[in-house]
């Protein structure tokens, strides 16, 4: 799925490839065997759902469809082409998915009112799962909704938060902090459980990166060249 993730940015000339690789693990991992979705059947009321709420992680959210076997590699292809299902954003064009997500601080309000469905209302055995940026956090709504899902006993929800230090330009405020966003949680009454640690230092920008932030362009020099890690579109 990395590999993938790059292919596709790659090809576009745009997209999130770090955005994605932070989170390839993550999603890997549901894949293997913690997602129930029957990818050949989107519309299977029993499916889990799986939002992302960071949206712009697009290159990962179809390298896992397309692992999945819901779309070609000739398709993944076509990613933010003219046409294609495969927007720089997920839209329900391109099924299983749920709800068109990229502006952030939508995604996790919106995967409440999927489990309140699912729990409440169609009395389905479905999970949720969301995955939010570490920065997106700092959306109030992201808040909102983590308040409203322990009021609810939404216990069919699962937040995972993919601390990856950096926002799209910056450190994010917390950085490595990973009690910054665990402690606020546990305070809203879940039960946050950190999975990893911080790496031991902050990796260096690479030769491979380009555009306004490459070596023939300085950085700010407020700035961190590290930091320009994050949100680098221009592949
Ligand atoms: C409401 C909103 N504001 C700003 C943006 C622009 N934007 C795209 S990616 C990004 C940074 C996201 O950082 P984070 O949530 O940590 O995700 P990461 O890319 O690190 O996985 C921002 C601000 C957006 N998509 N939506
Ligand atoms: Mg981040």
């Amino acid at each position: 799925m990395p590999e993938s993730d790059f292919r596709a940015s790659a090809v576009a000339g745009s997209g999130h490839p770090t955005s994605s690789m932070s989170a390839a693990d993550i999603i890997a991992v549901l894949l293997d065997g913690y997602l129930t979705v029957d990818f050949q059947r989107p519309d299977d009321p029993r499916n889990d759902h799986l939002i992302f709420s960071k949206g712009h992680a697009s290159p990962l959210y179809y390298a896992m469809l397309k692992a999945a076997g819901s779309i070609t590699d000739g398709e993944f292809l076509t990613y933010r082409t003219f046409g294609s299902r495969l927007e720089g954003h997920p839209t329900p064009r391109i099924p299983p998915t749920d709800v068109a997500t990229g502006s952030l601080g939508q995604g996790l309000p919106i995967g409440v009112g999927v489990a309140l469905t699912g729990k409440k209302l169609d009395q389905l055995p479905y999970r949720v799962g969301v995955l939010c940026g570490d920065s997106e956090m700092a959306e109030g709504s992201m808040w909102e909704a983590f308040q409203y899902v322990a009021w609810a006993h939404l216990d069919n929800l699962t937040a995972i938060v993919d601390v990856n230090r950096l926002g799209q330009t910056r450190q994010t405020m917390f950085g490595w902090d990973l009690d910054g966003y665990a402690t606020p949680t546990r305070a809203f009454g879940w039960h946050p459980i950190i999975v990893g640690t911080p790496p031991a230092s902050t990796p260096k920008p690479s030769p491979l990166r380009r555009g306004n932030y490459s070596v023939s362009s300085p950085l700010p020099p407020h700035r961190d060249p590290a930091d320009y890690w994050a949100g680098e579109p221009r592949w």
